[in-house]
């Protein structure tokens, strides 16, 4: 997640849940904990049993909010003014910790001359190229500094830079030279200064009007947080994706990590951002990542077009501050894990075989090249975009135009079941016989029947062991794909150009009736080994002269000794509460990350009841409850050389070790698309006019798709856009999982949440006659869908300014196929994307809702017609970068 990583050099949760219950205070922002961390939750009950006070920030009333002091509703997709208003609050009452803020954070850098803010420009950064909504970042960057140039050039993207927004996940955003700064912070351009302008207009009242907060409200929870923040006390923030899946979501969490940054509370016992991740390996699949354009352990992908080797590749790196500059090691570590003895110093290893990024291949932009004809086949595992992405009808017409498609699953999801009975067959614009996707559904194994790790959302590595044998055709996704893998190379035994394919190490014992794959070996890989074949304890061991082989530096270390660490089960009460021996966590294996932060400057803790890890001169090392982030043996006093690169280049008093400056980013010069500080901007689709920058109504480096298959509605004050009048919002159960594959299946689940329903106030149902358990139909620019009506307290209208905004509640789970069916909240969505990680935005969208059954058969598509004639919607309808070009000039 960038917006952790580009704040503070890792982009995972800062810190462990075990670790709340020493908070004195817990924010719960965009996220629904208790229903959806449930087994997490008992961190916050304990904290508050110790007397932390829990607050619970969101548009619904939920099982969090019952069980926290109190509940704050605000309206989706408004965060950024509350926090805004939470940072300016801080700034203005003096709240702020200095001394944490001054030694550790970039406040006193100063920001070169060419920078313009929102301030100056009507709710733009300076570098907006309007017409193809992207920043270029080159006047956001420090005086006496420069970005560190792309590492294989400018891929068609556009300027890419060789730590993008994804690549932060372990490691900020790279840098070159030291920039200059202000001490006293009183410099007009430097961080401290520029934030304190960038905020002053988040104001209580602007609070009112945005989130519909009232004013008494907003200031407790700004009293609360201030009087449990300092030397003496700690508040943590705690979010998942009601925050994560906005057109400026990254920009949220960069604002929760700047107000945590600036109350002292990041590296600390109870501090910290914890990010709460959903899938159990969602964390995983970001590590060794199941994205397009990353490497195992945040290595950038190589570019095609550039005539790069590895040398050209790391170069940038090397010549920087902090660990990154060890990235060759990485490398080649890599690259030996995977070609094996093929991989010699002569021969670059094999850093030329590396598969090379065209373009955008994200999951949106791959499903219009189906659409189009460029992507013809596709696996889908473990995965049901049918029912889970957004626009759920745009998924379905790229799959509809493939060749061939791989479904592997537990059930026959709505993924593999399109062409029989989707919602396209049943609306007449796709027939049966008309679809030559070829489909092949295979079963997979689930968790229960096969060895493996998840790692889980504090970055915690957990072995599974298998419990029962699968049945029938069942196999594991490691079965498959090294099955699929050795049979690949059986057929590429001749032609030249199939050599990477054929030399790939790929070798691994396999065991039983079925020749399953020993998972084991596949972690001792990832750990990585040594010249002499023997497992490595730790990634500074890794070496880039093809002596160590390691398949991700951040795993290094999970299997040293040559000893599963992820399968360590050690019981709390025989050790300490941080539990070190249980599982293993990345990197190595550190809990709380950017510890060095729970000592002050000198390394004494900064108070006895927050001690965490401090320095020892006795022993001239850093100690305490954790593996100490930071160099074990660097003295606090220790000043690096001015030229020094690399970790020497990190002095004793920066506890941010993976950044170029060691420092915590307030203001962000490089690593973020669309802005160095969080603005506000409204959602894509909104009722509302921007109020806090009305000449900008979104955010301008949004990434948005125009086509007939994905139109946009008007917003705030545009003509048409009265048509959609209320705020509606996604949500999950905790009686179902996401799109459904594994509950909607499950006979007790689906009783105890039998029916898809749409959640609104009493007022709602009132105005639009909608009666508690009737049907109502909800309408967007793309589709309609029905529920049940719920009529409950739990959400209520909110007053901004002079109007009253109504919000809806839909659970996404539904989907036509398993035992509880209904219509799923995706076919709603539109896809525009925060242009940082391409992920789309469910969580505050604008729609209509009337009482009744939708439309069958074409009769919907006449009626969503209907909705986008009378909003007068066209291709151009939502798409602008900036509501006046004029301003987007440099
Ligand atoms: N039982 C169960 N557990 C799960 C899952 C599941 O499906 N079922 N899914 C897993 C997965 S994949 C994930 S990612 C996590 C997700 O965990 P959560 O993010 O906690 O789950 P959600 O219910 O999607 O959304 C969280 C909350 O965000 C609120 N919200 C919506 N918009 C906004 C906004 O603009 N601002 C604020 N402040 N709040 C907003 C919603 O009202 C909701 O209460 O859960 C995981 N755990
Ligand atoms: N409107 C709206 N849409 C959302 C969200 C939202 O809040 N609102 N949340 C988003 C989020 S956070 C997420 S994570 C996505 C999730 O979206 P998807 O990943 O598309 O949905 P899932 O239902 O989680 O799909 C996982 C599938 O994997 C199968 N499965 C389970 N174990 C295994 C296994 O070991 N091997 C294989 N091959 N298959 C297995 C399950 O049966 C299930 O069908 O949805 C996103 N979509
Ligand atoms: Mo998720």
């Amino acid at each position: 997640m960038p917006g952790l990583g580009t704040s503070f050099g890792r982009g995972g949760a800062t810190t462990f849940q075990q670790d709340l219950v020493n908070a004195d205070c817990i924010l719960i922002q965009g996220s629904n904990m208790a229903e959806a961390h449930p087994v997490g939750f008992q961190w916050v009950v304990e904290a508050k049993r110790r007397g932390a006070t829990v607050i619970h920030v969101d548009p619904r009333f939920t099982r969090t909010s019952a069980l926290a002091h109190r509940h704050v509703p605000l309206r989706a997709g408004s965060d950024i003014a509350f926090l805004g208003a939470l940072i300016n609050h801080v700034l203005t009452s003096g709240a702020y910790f200095h001394d944490y803020v001054a030694a550790y954070t970039n406040a006193a850098m100063i920001v070169g001359e060419d920078f313009r803010d929102t301030e100056d420009l009507d709710g733009i950064f300076s570098g907006l190229d309007a017409e193809a909504g992207s920043y270029d970042t080159d006047s956001w960057q420090y005086e006496g500094s420069t970005a560190v140039p792309s590492v294989g050039g400018h891929g068609p993207e556009g300027p890419t830079n060789s730590h993008g927004p994804e690549t932060t996940g372990s490691g900020g955003p790279v840098y070159h030279g030291r920039a200059r700064s202000d001490p006293s912070l009183q410099h007009p351009r430097c961080v401290f200064q520029l934030l304190k302008r960038h905020y002053a207009r988040y104001t209580p009242e602007l609070v009112e009007e945005v989130c519909g907060v009232p004013r008494a409200e907003f200031e407790w929870v700004a009293e609360q947080l201030v009087a449990n923040s300092g030397r003496d006390r700690t508040s943590a923030v705690v979010y998942s994706v009601g925050w994560t899946q906005h057109t400026v979501g990254v920009q949220y969490i960069r604002a929760a990590s700047i107000l945590q940054l600036l109350l002292g509370n990041v590296g600390r016992p109870g501090g910290g951002v914890l990010a709460l991740r959903g899938h159990a390996s969602i964390q995983g699949s970001t590590d060794i990542p199941t994205l397009f354009n990353l490497l195992p352990g945040y290595l950038p992908m190589p570019y095609a077009e550039a005539d790069i080797d590895v040398d050209s590749y790391v170069a940038p790196d090397e010549r920087a501050r902090g660990y990154w500059a060890n990235m060759r090691a990485y490398l080649v570590s890599l690259l030996k894990a995977w070609w094996g003895e093929h991989a010699t110093a002569d021969n670059d290893f094999c850093f030329d075989r590396l598969p090379r990024l065209t373009g955008d291949h994200s999951t949106f932009q791959t499903v219009i090249d189906q659409i189009e004809g460029r992507c013809r086949g596709y696996f889908v595992v473990g995965e049901n975009p049918a029912v889970g992405s957004a626009n759920a009808r745009q998924q379905r017409l790229g799959l509809a135009n493939l060749d061939w498609l791989v479904v592997r699953d537990l059930n026959l999801v709505e993924t593999a079941t399109f062409w029989q009975d989707g919602p396209e067959i049943d609306s007449g614009e796709l027939r049966t016989e008309d679809i030559g996707t070829e489909v092949f559904f295979l079963p997979a194994a689930a968790h229960t029947e096969k060895d493996g790790t998840f790692t889980n959302t504090q970055r915690l590595l957990q072995w599974h062991h298998k419990a029962v044998e699968p049945t029938g055709d069942q196999r594991s996704d490691l079965w498959f794909f090294y099955h699929l893998g050795r049979r690949l190379r059986e057929k590429a035994q001749d032609v030249e150009r199939d050599r990477p394919l054929r030399e790939l190490t790929w070798d691994y014992p396999t065991e039983g009736a079925i020749g399953e794959p020993s998972a084991a070996a596949v972690l001792r890989e990832i750990n990585g080994t040594g010249a002499d074949g023997a497992p490595l304890s730790a990634y500074t061991q890794l070496r880039a002269d093809g002596s160590t082989s390691c398949g991700c530096w951040i795993y290094c270390g999970v299997f040293a000794d040559d000893v599963n660490q992820a399968a360590r089960r050690r019981p709390g009460a025989e050790q300490s509460w941080v539990a070190p021996e249980w599982g293993w966590a990345w990197p190595a294996n550190r809990r709380l990350l950017y510890n060095r932060a729970s000592a002050d400057p000198d390394g004494r803790p900064w108070s006895d009841r927050k001690a965490y890890i401090w320095w020892d001169d006795q022993r001239g090392e850093w100690t305490g409850h954790d593996v100490p982030d930071f160099d074990r043996t660097k003295r606090p006093d220790f000043v690096p050389a001015p030229e020094a690169t690399g970790p020497e280049g990190i002095a004793g008093t920066e506890p941010f070790i993976m950044q170029s400056d060691g420092r915590g980013w307030l203001y962000a010069p490089s690593g973020l698309v669309d802005g160095p500080l969080p603005a506000h901007y409204e959602p894509q689709e909104s009722p509302l006019n921007n109020r806090v920058h009305p000449a900008q109504q979104r955010n301008p480096a949004r990434q948005v798709f125009a086509r007939p298959d994905n139109r946009y509605q008007p917003s705030g004050l545009e003509p048409g856009s009265e048509v959609f009048p209320c705020v509606f919002t996604t949500f999950r159960l905790t009686e179902h999982h996401t799109a459904g594959g594994m509950s909607r299946w499950l006979a007790h689940l689906s009783e105890l949440a039998p029916a898809m329903f749409l959640e609104i106030s009493p007022q709602l149902a009132a105005e639009r006659g909608l009666r508690h358990l009737d049907w109502a139909t909800v309408i967007t620019a793309r589709s309609a869908i029905e529920g049940r009506v719920l009529v409950t307290a739990r959400l209520r209208p909110l007053r901004l300014g002079e109007r009253n905004v109504h919000q809806i509640g839909i659970p996404w789970h539904w989907g036509p196929n398993g035992l509880t069916t209904g219509d799923a909240a995706n076919e709603l969505i539109n896809v525009a994307l925060d242009p940082n990680v391409h992920i789309m935005e469910t969580k505050a969208g604008a729609c209509d809702i009337r009482p009744g059954r939708r439309p069958r058969g074409a009769a919907l598509l006449r009626l969503v017609e209907d909705y986008r004639r009378r909003a007068g919607i066209t291709e151009h309808t939502g798409v602008e970068h900036v509501d006046d070009p004029e301003r987007g000039g440099r």
